[in-house]
C-alpha cells in the first residue's frame, strides 16, 4: 500500500467510525415467539399451515414497526430507506403480531429488525426457527400441495402455475417470482431435500436446481448438476424430467443433445453416464417421461412429426425401441404437448397441449390404448405458451 493509500484508507475507516450526530438511539432488538393454539402440541403443524407470531420490545420502547421475512434474505431497512420485505406497525406498547406460512420442513427461519420512528434498525436482527412437521412429499406433478397434477408453463419470461382442479381442468393462475430469461426447465420431485417438488434448469451451460415452495413457486437457483462427460451441457436443446425410471423415488432427467435423445440417472449432486435412446432432429419433441402404457413403469414420450412414440421403460433405467402410441398430433395442430402424470384421478398419465389457435385442450389418457378425444379447456389466451 502507498502512503496515500494508507492515509486514504485511514481517513475512511474514522469517516465510517464517526457518530452521527443527529442520530438517536437505535431501538432494542425485537423479541420473536411463536403465539398460536400450535405451541402446546408436541408436534409442530405441517408445513404450509399459517402460524402467528408476537413480536415486542421491551417495555418503554417507542418504535415504529417490524420488517421481517420468513426464508429469506431481509434487506435491513435504514434512515430514509424503508422495509422492502414484510412490514407491520407496531401499537402504542411496541408490539404486534403477526401471521406467517412455514413452507419447507422441517425448519423455517424467521429473521425481523424493529425499526425505530426515525427509520433506524435495531442494530441486531431476531432469529426465530420455526419447525413443522416432516412430510408428507407432495406427489410427483403437484406443485402446490393439494394432491392434484398442475400445469407449470411460461410465457416470454415470466413462469406460470395453474392449478389443476383434479378432473383435467385448470383453476386458478399465479405467476411465480422466479427469474426464466434464456432457459430451459424441467419438472422433476424433491430436489433440495424439502418435501416439495422442484425444477431443474438449464442456462449457460449448467444444469441447476430450484427447490419448489409447495404452493407454486420455486428458487433460488443451486449449482449445479455435474455430467459425466463434462459439465458443459451447453448442446442441450431440450430437457425433461424423468423420475422413477430406475426404480421408484429415483431422480433423473431426459435431454435432447447433439442430435440423440439421451436419459441421465442423478442422486441430488451427480450425473450418471448417458443411455442413449435414439436419435433426434428438428421434428423431435419430448413430451414427457410418465408411465403411459399402463405397467407401472414410467416411459418415455415423444412427438416425431405427427406422431407420438412410445419408449417403453423396463423400470432399471432402461427403455425399449419406440414404437408409435398415437397418431394425429402434427404440428399444424397442436404446438406444444406436456405431460405431467394423472391429472384427471383415473391413474392414468394425461397430456395438455396448446393449438395453433392460441387454445388450450386437455387430453385424458387411456392407458396402452394411447389417449382419448381431446377436451378444449380455452379458446385463447395460450398462444407463446410453452409447457412444462
Ligand atoms: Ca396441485
Ligand atoms: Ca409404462
Ligand atoms: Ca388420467
Amino acid at each position: 500500500m502507498t502512503a496515500t493509500a494508507a492515509v486514504l484508507a485511514a481517513a475512511s475507516v474514522s469517516a465510517q467510525a464517526a457518530p452521527a450526530a443527529s442520530r438517536t438511539a437505535p431501538p432494542p432488538t425485537a423479541t420473536a415467539v411463536l403465539a398460536d393454539k400450535y405451541v402446546k402440541d408436541t408436534t409442530p403443524p405441517p408445513r404450509r399451515v399459517w402460524r402467528t407470531v408476537a413480536l415486542s420490545v421491551p417495555k418503554g420502547s417507542h418504535i415504529a414497526g417490524y420488517c421481517y421475512v420468513l426464508d429469506g434474505t431481509l434487506g435491513v431497512p435504514q434512515v430514509g430507506r424503508p422495509c422492502d420485505n414484510s412490514w407491520v406497525a407496531a401499537g402504542a406498547d411496541g408490539s404486534a403480531r403477526i401471521n406467517v406460512r412455514p413452507l419447507q420442513s422441517p425448519f423455517n427461519d424467521l429473521t425481523v429488525v424493529a425499526v425505530g420512528a426515525d427509520g433506524q434498525p435495531s442494530q441486531v436482527s431476531t432469529d426465530l426457527r420455526i419447525q413443522t412437521a416432516w412430510g408428507p412429499v407432495d406427489k410427483l406433478g403437484d406443485i402446490t400441495g393439494d394432491g392434484k397434477t398442475d400445469l407449470l408453463s411460461r410465457l416470454g419470461t415470466v413462469m406460470r402455475h395453474d392449478a389443476g382442479k383434479g378432473n383435467g381442468r385448470l383453476g386458478q393462475t399465479r405467476w411465480a417470482r422466479v427469474d426464466v430469461s434464456t432457459t430451459l426447465y424441467a419438472r422433476v420431485g424433491i430436489v433440495d431435500g424439502s418435501a416439495n417438488n422442484g425444477l431443474l434448469a438449464l442456462a449457460n451451460g449448467r444444469i441447476m436446481s430450484l427447490g419448489g415452495d409447495g404452493i407454486g413457486d420455486f428458487g433460488p437457483e443451486s449449482c449445479c448438476l455435474y455430467s459425466p462427460d463434462g459439465n458443459d451441457w451447453s448442446n442441450v436443446t431440450q430437457l425433461t424430467g424423468a423420475m422413477n425410471v430406475a426404480g421408484k423415488g429415483t431422480a433423473g432427467f431426459v435431454v435432447v443433445r447433439g442430435g440423440q435423445i439421451q436419459y441421465y440417472g442423478a442422486t441430488e449432486f451427480s450425473v450418471r453416464p448417458a443411455v442413449t435412446l435414439g436419435v433426434a432432429d428438428k421434428n423431435t419433441q419430448l413430451v414427457g417421461v410418465q408411465d403411459f402404457s399402463g405397467d407401472g413403469k414410467p416411459d418415455l414420450l415423444v412427438r416425431d412429426g405427427k406422431v407420438l412414440k412410445l419408449y417403453a421403460g423396463n423400470g432399471d433405467g432402461t427403455f425399449k425401441a419406440p414404437v408409435v402410441f398415437a397418431k394425429g398430433y402434427d404440428v399444424s395442430n397442436l404446438v406444444d404437448i406436456t405431460s405431467d402424470g394423472d391429472a384427471n384421478g383415473d391413474g392414468k398419465a394425461d397430456l395438455w397441449a396448446t393449438t395453433t389457435t392460441g387454445g388450450l385442450v386437455f387430453i385424458p389418457g387411456l392407458g396402452k390404448k394411447g389417449f382419448g378425444k381431446p377436451l378444449l379447456l380455452a379458446r385463447t389466451g395460450w398462444k407463446g405458451v410453452q409447457l412444462y
